[in-house]
């Protein structure tokens, strides 16, 4: 798989040459979907995510920062996007440890989950004596501050954590937030959209892993708020798991999935002497289901876990990769190019399309910029990644127009923003990838439905 993708890569890069000498990009690269070697790239070959949590405090240990960078595609900050750590005072926000988290995730290629805008733990003391409609503006506020400030960078955030009560209840749990109204939940949704329309916006919580009545609870709200028109798009199921996840774990994210929001196991980790079988089922249950985008784990190293002694992550104290670890990588590659849903009959692979030079060149711009596209094929779906490359001129802005087939839809994005998703659709970039210094590059990417062979790819400065 590796000789034949960076065989596509060479021919990729040869008509990106000659498109560029053209003025216009339009390059296609398919990779045959193959065994990958890390998590991100075997997950990334499915159209999903493989994520961790990461700890800023961690950030300057070398082993840790290494599997950090190689494994990993998508990071949530473990604590420090919490209303504590980013609202210390009332009305007074830092972010500096957020940001670090993030800036070092965008700086690596790598997308960010934020965790998470309201919980009811991690309160800073002064949201914890407080109570009433002045909690509820300090929670609003808190949404919408923290929403802006990371606008347009965050893939998806957890608004609300943790709210339905364990146990046989399926409702709400008791807090202080809780005590505002039973509406804070959809407006802190409400809030978090209107601050940052692109963030896909969760709700996250535990021992929501099989059918039970904390799940149906959950279900139950979703399936109302999808009813109502509040904003939310994907439910968070945590997965911390002792031994197996319950037999019903597939069927539970199937039936948040077919409520239309997309599905994401969030902080996964399992103790237990069976645990490298239970991550390849869990891996196996979000590969089966289409709507699952993607997986976290709680950490990286056992020693970086908050279930201290319990060894449940996939790497040891030492970085070494773990049983538990192959599993998942195995689970992951097993499932390319297609294993979004079952195919009643057999299905034909798709065969890598030979990269396509430019038939219709446009005017050459040299202060302009030129796009390539890379494409990672399989039947029914896509992930597209385009390079902006800025010509002889730095960029400070910049619009990419992709001319998607018929059939073929834009489902997901990170890096830029889209208007449209089918046809000729613009893509613009985002706060931190509107620079690009003269003959350097940025990447952002989509995923879609359908097929994108044959898709167009031109680039100009805005
Ligand atoms: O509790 C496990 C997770 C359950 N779901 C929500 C997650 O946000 C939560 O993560 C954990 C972190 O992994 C811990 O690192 O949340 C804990 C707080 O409830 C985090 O623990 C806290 C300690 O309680 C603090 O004493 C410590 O100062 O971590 C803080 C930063 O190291």
């Amino acid at each position: 798989m590796k000789t034949t993708s960076r065989s596509f890569s060479r021919a990729a890069l040869a008509s990106a040459f000659l498109a560029t000498s053209l003025g216009v990009s339009l390059v296609l690269a398919t990779s045959a979907a193959g065994a990958a070697s890390t998590l991100g790239a075997a997950a990334a070959q499915t159209g999903r995510y493989f994520g961790t949590a990461v700890s800023a405090g961690k950030l300057g240990d070398s082993t840790y920062v290494n599997i950090l960078n190689r494994e990993f595609n998508m990071v949530t900050a473990e604590n420090e996007m919490k209303w504590d750590a980013t609202e210390p005072n009332r009305g007074q926000f830092s972010y500096g440890r957020g940001d670090q988290i993030l800036n070092q995730a965008v700086s690596n290629g790598k997308r960010v989950r934020g965790h998470a805008l309201l919980w009811h733990q991690q309160e800073p003391g002064w949201a914890q004596r407080m109570e009433g409609s002045d909690l509820r503006q300090a929670m609003m506020n808190h949404v919408t501050q923290v929403a802006t400030h990371y606008k347009g960078k965050i893939y998806a955030w957890d608004v609300v954590n943790e709210a339905f009560a364990d146990g046989g209840s399926g409702g709400r749990r008791d807090s202080n937030l809780q005590r505002t109204g039973n509406d804070w939940i959809e407006a802190a949704f409400r809030a978090a959209r209107a601050a940052d329309p692109a963030a896909k916006l969760c709700y996250n919580d535990y021992n929501t892993d099989g059918i039970n009545a904390k799940s149906t609870g959950i279900y139950n709200m979703i399936r109302d708020f999808k009813a109502r028109g509040v904003p939310i798009d994907c439910v968070g199921i945590q997965s911390h798991l002792t031994n197996s996840a319950p037999g019903d774990y597939q069927a539970n994210l199937q039936r948040f999935a077919d409520l239309g929001v997309e599905v994401q196991i969030t902080e996964l980790d399992i103790a237990g002497a069976n645990q490298a079988n239970a991550y390849a089922a869990v891996t196996r249950a979000c590969l089966a289901v289409a709507r699952c985008a993607g997986i976290t784990v709680w950490g990286i190293r056992d020693t970086d876990s908050w279930r201290t002694g319990e060894n449940p992550l996939l790497f040891d104290g030492n970085g070494n990769k773990k049983a538990a670890y192959n599993s998942v990588l195995d689970a992951l590659n097993a499932a390319t190019p297609s294993t979004t849903t079952t195919p009643t009959t057999p299905t034909t692979p798709t065969t890598p399309t030979t990269p396509t030079t430019p038939t219709t060149p446009t005017t050459p711009n040299p202060g302009g910029c030129t796009a390539s596209v890379s494409l990672n094929s399989w039947n029914g779906g896509f992930v597209a990644t385009v390079k902006v490359t800025a010509g002889g001129t730095a960029l400070s802005g910049w619009r990419v127009t992709t001319g998607l087939p018929g059939g073929a839809a834009v489902t997901n994005a990170w890096s830029a923003t889209n208007s449209g998703t089918t046809g000729s659709v613009t893509w613009s970039n985002v706060s931190y990838n509107g620079n690009v210094a003269a003959g350097q590059s940025t990447e952002f990417g989509f995923q879609g439905t359908g097929s994108a062979q044959g898709m167009s790819a031109t680039c100009a400065a805005s």
